[in-house]
C-alpha cells in the first residue's frame, strides 16, 4: 500500500491520514478550494522529495505540492485523493554570502523567517506582503508571487538566483553554486519558476538579497478620483528613488477595514481613492518624501488630503488600512478573488466598470477592489456572487479584452486553467503541453493546475 511505503520512507510521523489533522491540508485559508487527500506527506529533505514521487508515480497516486497554504488560486490543496505533499519540513537556511548579497533556503521556510535570518546582517529580501508569517519561499518561486515591493524590486522571479527541484520521476537537478556568467543549457531554473508545482517540486532556492533599508516612511493620500491616483503616483515616481510600495485601495474596500478591525477613518471625510505609498532608504527618507509630496500636491488637483505616518507605530497602522483588506473581506463571506492586471491607461475604466461587470453575472454581488498601483494588478473581490464561474468568466473576459493578464500575481492553479487562451496564445499553450508531457508524462503533479487536464 502506498501509504506503507511512505512511511518506510519517510517515517511513520511524518504521513498524516488522520481527517483531523489532515483537514487544514485540504482546504485553502479563504475556504474557497476544498478537497480531499489520500494523505499528507511531510519529507525531510530532497531526497525525502525524492522518494515520495518515485512512489506516487509507481503507485499512480496525483501529488499537489503544499507550502505555507496561503494560496489564492487552488493550486496547493487537493481535489480527490491526491497525495498532499507539504514542504514544512524543509526549512534550512544556510550561511548568507554577504559578498554576493545571497542565500540558500529551504522550500518550506517562510518570508518572515527569511527577513529575520538575513536582517541582521543588514540584508532583506525583496519579496513582502501580507501573509508573510506562514507564505513560503518554495510557495513564492512556484508562483512567482508580486507583493508590495514590486515597484522597486521586481516579482519573486527577480529574486531567483538558483534552485534546487525534483522532477517527477524523482531525479534531482539541482544548481544552487554556480560561477557568477553560466549560460549552459536551457534555463531550468526561470522554467521552474511561476510552474506552480506542475513540473517539479522546488525544494530549495538560492535567493538575492538587497540591503536593509532601515528607515521608512509612509503616507496615505485621500483622492477624488483613481485617475487622481496615478497622476499622484506619476508625480513621486519621478522624484523619490526611495519609493517602495504604491497601494490602491477604495472607500467600500476602506469601510469593511474600519469595522473589521475597529481602526477609525485614517483621513476625515469620505474620499473615492486612496494611495498608500512607502519610502525605505538608509537614511530618514521623511523630508524628501514630504517635498515631493508637497510638489505632487500642487501638480494634482485630485489629491484632496495627506496623512503621513513616521514612527513605526503610525506606519504600521496606516499599512492595516491596506494589509486588512482581505481578512475584512474574508470575515463578511467568502469571495471569488480574480486576481488581474491592466494597462495603466485602462486603469480608471477598469475600475468603473468591473463592478458592473459582475453585477450582470451575479445581481446583488458586492465587488470590493483594492491591489498594486503601479503594476496595474488589481485584486476583484466578489462577495455574494454565488456563481463562482460565471464571475469568473465574465470578469476574465473582460480584462482580457482590455489587453490585460488573467493572472497577475496569485498564479493561474485551478481557479484560471480554463481560461487560460485568453492570455494566451494557442502556440505558446501548445509549447506549455509539450514541456508538461515531457517532464511530467503520467500527470502525477499537480494535474489540472495552470494547464486542464
Ligand atoms: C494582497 O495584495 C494579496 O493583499 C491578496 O495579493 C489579494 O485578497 C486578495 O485578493
Ligand atoms: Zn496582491
Amino acid at each position: 500500500m502506498l501509504e506503507t511505503d511512505l512511511r518506510d520512507a519517510i517515517g511513520d510521523r511524518q504521513v498524516l491520514v488522520d481527517p483531523s489533522v489532515t483537514a487544514s491540508y485540504e482546504t485553502d485559508w479563504t475556504r474557497r478550494f476544498t478537497g480531499r487527500a489520500r494523505c499528507v506527506a511531510r519529507p525531510a529533505d530532497t531526497q525525502e522529495v525524492a522518494s515520495v514521487l518515485r512512489l506516487c508515480g509507481r503507485h499512480g497516486v496525483a501529488v499537489v505540492t503544499q507550502g505555507g497554504n496561503t494560496g489564492l488560486v487552488g493550486g496547493g490543496v487537493p481535489t480527490d485523493g491526491e497525495v498532499v505533499l507539504s514542504t514544512s519540513r524543509l526549512r534550512q537556511i544556510g550561511p548568507v554570502d554577504a559578498v554576493a548579497g545571497q542565500v540558500t533556503v529551504g522550500a518550506g521556510v517562510t518570508v518572515t523567517a527569511l527577513q529575520k535570518a538575513v536582517h541582521p546582517m543588514g540584508l532583506d529580501f525583496g519579496v513582502d506582503f501580507a501573509t508573510r508569517d506562514s507564505a513560503t519561499i518554495g510557495g513564492l518561486v512556484s508562483t512567482n508571487a508580486g507583493g508590495e515591493r514590486v515597484l522597486r524590486y521586481g516579482s519573486t522571479r527577480q529574486q531567483v538566483v538558483r534552485l534546487e527541484a525534483v522532477l517527477a520521476d524523482g531525479s534531482v537537478v539541482a544548481r544552487l553554486e554556480a560561477l557568477p556568467k553560466d549560460n549552459t543549457g536551457y534555463d531550468l531554473v526561470g522554467l521552474l519558476t511561476g510552474s506552480e508545482g506542475t513540473l517539479a517540486v522546488i525544494t530549495a532556492v538560492r535567493v538575492r538579497l538587497w540591503p536593509l533599508l532601515t528607515h521608512r516612511s509612509v503616507a496615505l493620500l485621500a483622492l477624488d478620483s483613481t485617475g487622481a491616483a496615478l497622476a499622484a503616483l506619476v508625480g513621486l515616481r519621478s522624484r523619490l528613488g526611495s519609493l517602495e510600495a504604491a497601494e490602491l485601495f477604495l472607500a467600500d474596500g476602506l469601510a469593511l477595514v474600519m469595522r473589521h478591525t475597529g481602526l477609525p477613518a485614517p483621513i476625515p471625510g469620505d474620499h473615492p481613492a486612496y494611495l498608500l505609498v512607502e519610502c525605505a532608504d538608509r537614511v530618514d527618507p521623511g523630508e524628501a518624501m514630504l517635498e515631493a509630496l508637497e510638489e505632487v500636491n500642487e501638480l494634482v488637483p485630485g489629491l484632496v488630503d495627506i496623512v503621513m505616518g513616521e514612527d513605526a507605530r503610525s506606519r504600521a497602522s496606516l499599512w492595516r488600512y491596506r494589509e486588512a483588506q482581505t481578512e475584512s473581506i474574508n470575515a463578511i463571506g467568502v469571495p471569488v478573488k480574480l486576481d488581474v492586471a491592466v494597462p495603466d491607461v485602462q486603469l480608471e475604466r477598469a475600475l468603473r466598470e468591473l463592478p458592473d461587470v459582475v453585477a450582470r453575472v451575479a445581481p446583488g454581488a458586492r465587488t470590493i477592489i483594492f491591489g498594486h498601483l503601479h503594476e496595474g494588478n488589481l485584486h476583484v473581490n466578489a462577495l455574494d456572487a454565488h456563481d463562482d464561474h460565471g464571475v469568473t468568466d465574465a470578469v476574465l473576459r473582460y480584462v482580457a479584452s482590455l489587453g490585460g493578464s488573467i493572472s497577475a500575481e496569485h498564479g493561474v492553479g485551478r481557479a484560471k486553467a480554463e481560461w487560460l487562451n485568453l492570455s494566451r496564445s494557442p502556440a505558446e499553450i501548445a509549447a506549455m503541453r509539450s514541456i508538461k508531457a515531457a517532464l511530467d508524462p503520467g500527470q502525477l503533479l499537480n494535474p489540472g493546475v495552470i494547464l486542464t487536464i
